[in-house]
């Protein structure tokens, strides 16, 4: 049994002093230290640094590790000439992307306290790297394919991916991810869906990323349809948006993005207890906008926040992304802002996605980030915000009970 004692611990979207955590792999106990000492007496006692915050290990629903060979590459701005650049240069980045170059990534999330995430997989060549980090992983295998022709050959691909990904064991939890509905042919769609529905696996889509997406899948118009023209000599959508949301009545599904998505179209999400994943930094590097977070409270839709891939962000620190969050939504109260902005990396996902993480309660899984503040909080009600702020890297990372090396 361990005793962390640090002077706050989140719990329940507050912050609570004079109480430490009890823990094996599990949490055992919170109570005060003097309590859990007599309770405990061959107990390791371990007494964080002054002005120490203890969270749960944050989650990271949505990443492309595969994509992490890119800095300079990819052409931010708009999501089209992004789009485009991917194309071009996708081959030589994954061949760039090596076991190192990926293993970086993950350290770099774990540096700042991210002890669960979400990876889209393309190709499957991140799943080594997966199954060694200490992490725990969603391993979102990806489906992808518009065209009638090739799709049957691309799903067969998907459904071999997604096989070699159930046989990993406790660490990786297999999962799939529909690329986008752009993207994604509607028969290979359901099956996808259907195959989620059975399984029970965690199912996520990219949706309504761009204008240009918007666009094409209401009027077969705008940006796409040269793209469309050029790569699959076709000028038509293969969906359209509510063909698409229909599609996933029967799952509640993490659907990313979302920024061009209106309001009949969000309140249809929340009628069916979808969810969305919130990567303000990529949708502002890829021109795609602002996500209405505001009406998402509103309208009880969970949000996670996440940082996407390296294809769209310039760091996979999950402070950074919560500080970028900050000055995007310039119009929300600070304080609420900050508090739902660290709901969206622990509590939030790990309901979407059944964790039993995300929280500092009894029996949860002993997942914790450990941050120390540069001084003194003014008020308990400020730590969300002031972590937010001035942390760039956790002090531990426990998963599991286990403290990480890092
Ligand atoms: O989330 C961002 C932007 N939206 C869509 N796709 C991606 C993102 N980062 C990487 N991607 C991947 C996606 O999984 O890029 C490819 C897909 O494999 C684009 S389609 C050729
Ligand atoms: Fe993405």
């Amino acid at each position: 049994m361990t005793l962390l004692s640090p002077n706050y611990i989140y719990i329940d979207g507050t912050f609570k002093e004079n109480l430490a955590v009890a823990f094996e792999k599990k949490i055992h106990a919170i109570e005060p230290l003097s309590k859990l000492k007599q309770q405990y007496p061959h107990a390791k006692v371990l007494e964080a640094k002054k002005n120490s915050v203890l969270y749960p290990g944050f989650i990271n629903t949505h990443v492309h590790l595969e994509f992490s060979a890119n800095s300079t590459t990819l052409q931010y701005g708009e999501f089209m000439p992004w789009l485009n650049s991917v194309i071009k240069n996708r081959e030589d980045l994954v061949a760039k992307c090596d076991n190192a170059v990926m293993q970086k990534a993950c350290q770099t999330m774990m540096n700042s306290g991210i002890t669960t995430f979400g990876t889209i997989s393309s190709f499957g060549t991140e799943l080594e790297v997966c199954t060694q980090t200490p992490q725990k992983v969603i391993f979102f295998n990806e489906l992808i394919g518009s065209n009638a022709s090739t799709a049957d050959m691309l799903y067969q691909d998907f459904l071999e991916r997604l096989d070699v990904s159930k046989k990993c064991g406790e660490g990786i939890i297999p999962a799939i991810a529909i690329h986008a509905p752009y993207s994604v042919h509607p028969i290979v769609l359901k099956r996808a869906i259907n195959v989620a529905i059975t399984e029970q696996l965690p199912l996520s889509a990219h949706f309504l990323e761009s204008q240009s997406e918007r666009e094409w899948l209401e009027n077969n118009s705008g940006a796409f349809l040269e793209f469309f023209q050029k790569f699959f000599s076709t000028s038509k959508s293969v969906t359209n948006i509510s063909e698409f949301i229909e599609s996933f009545d029967s799952i509640p599904t993490h659907f990313t993005h979302a920024v061009q998505a209106t309001t009949k179209e969000l309140e249809y999400l929340a009628k069916k207890g979808h969810s969305i994943a919130h990567c303000p930094r990529s949708n502002r590097f890829l021109g795609c906008g602002r996500l209405p977070i505001e009406k998402l409270h509103e309208l009880n839709i969970p949000f996670s926040v996440a940082t996407d891939g390296l294809s769209s962000n310039n760091s996979l620190n999950i402070f950074d992304e919560l500080r970028s969050a900050l000055m995007l939504h310039h119009e929300e109260a600070l304080d609420k802002l900050s508090a739902l902005l660290i709901k969206g990396v622990t509590s939030v996902p790990a309901e979407i996605f059944n964790l039993n993480s995300g929280k500092i309660e009894l029996n949860r899984d002993a997942d914790f980030a450990l941050v120390s503040l540069p001084d003194e909080p003014n008020s308990l009600e400020d730590i969300a915000l002031q972590t937010i702020l001035h942390v760039n890297r956790v002090d531990d990372v426990y998963i599991g009970g286990e403290k990480i090396k890092m």
